[in-house]
């Protein structure tokens, strides 16, 4: 169980997804969860959920590119245990010569600048908690490229960095960072929020794959390596279904 003073856990982007499975996870492991995410409803629904099941959990809606608004959000704590930022997306698949250029600023502003914003604001009570812990949910495109991704990879590598820059920077202080790279996992709203809404072609991402990874496979990784003992840094975990090589090479049934 984690130590008193090392309670909460913060996830952004709780409101679907990855988020919503690693919320009920943490608070499944104990953690008072804060869920995060612009989706008022959504976030308070999940919320009420998880009390229903005996544990602890507050909505609080958060627009992460909102530096203000996140600032203001880390007044309401005074120690934070776990940090997930887990909010962003992508936008598209076009290639670099006819990507919209607006997408590009969109997917860095929430993947990059909205996990700058959040490890920013939460570190010092992080720090405050004796043994905190950054996980930043990256992706496999933050550590190799395909065609069409450029824009979405190009962030997913700029997070890669800001994990293992923020490590290098804070080593000696109490707070783990921990990057988990998700591959192929099936999700309600990643494919299709990345194809604006787009059924067929959010249904071809996943076209004969016999079983991409759910969110809770996810959420399991994630839970897993916030809590190993404090001194154990898991840094980097990349996580696929096992029909899916590399970023370019899946296996596809039919
Ligand atoms: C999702 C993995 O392959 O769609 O982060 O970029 S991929």
């Amino acid at each position: 169980a984690p130590s008193a003073a090392s309670r909460i856990a913060v996830v952004t982007g709780a409101s679907s997804g990855i988020g919503a499975a690693t919320a009920r996870q943490l608070a499944a492991a104990g953690y008072r969860v804060v869920l995060t995410a612009r989706r008022k409803d959504r976030i308070e629904a999940l919320a009420e959920e998880i009390q229903a099941a005996g544990h602890r959990a507050t909505a609080y809606p958060l627009d992460v590119t909102d530096r203000e608004a996140v600032d203001e959000f880390a007044t309401a704590f005074k120690t934070i245990g776990v940090l997930v930022n887990n909010a962003g997306g992508a936008l598209g698949a076009d290639p670099v010569a006819t990507g919209d250029p607006e997408d590009w600023r969109r997917m860095y502003e929430t993947n990059v600048l909205g996990t700058l914003n959040l490890t920013q604001a939460l570190l010092p009570r992080l720090e405050a908690s004796g043994d905190g812990t950054v996980v930043v949910v990256s992706s496999t495109a933050g550590h190799g490229t395909y065609e069409g991704g450029a824009g979405y990879v190009a962030a997913k590598h700029a997070e890669h960095v800001l994990a293992e820059t923020l490590r290098l920077e804070i080593v000696g202080r109490p707070v783990r960072v921990v990057e988990v790279a998700p591959g192929m996992v099936r999700t309600d709203e990643f494919a299709l929020t990345r194809f604006g809404g787009d059924t067929e072609k959010a249904a071809k991402v996943y076209q004969g794959v016999a079983e991409p990874l759910t969110a809770d496979d996810v959420a399991d990784t994630i839970t897993w390596a916030i809590t190993r003992p404090a001194h154990v840094n898991i840094d980097l975990l990349v996580v696929r279904p096992r029909a899916q090589a590399s970023n370019t090479k899946v296996h596809r049934e039919g």
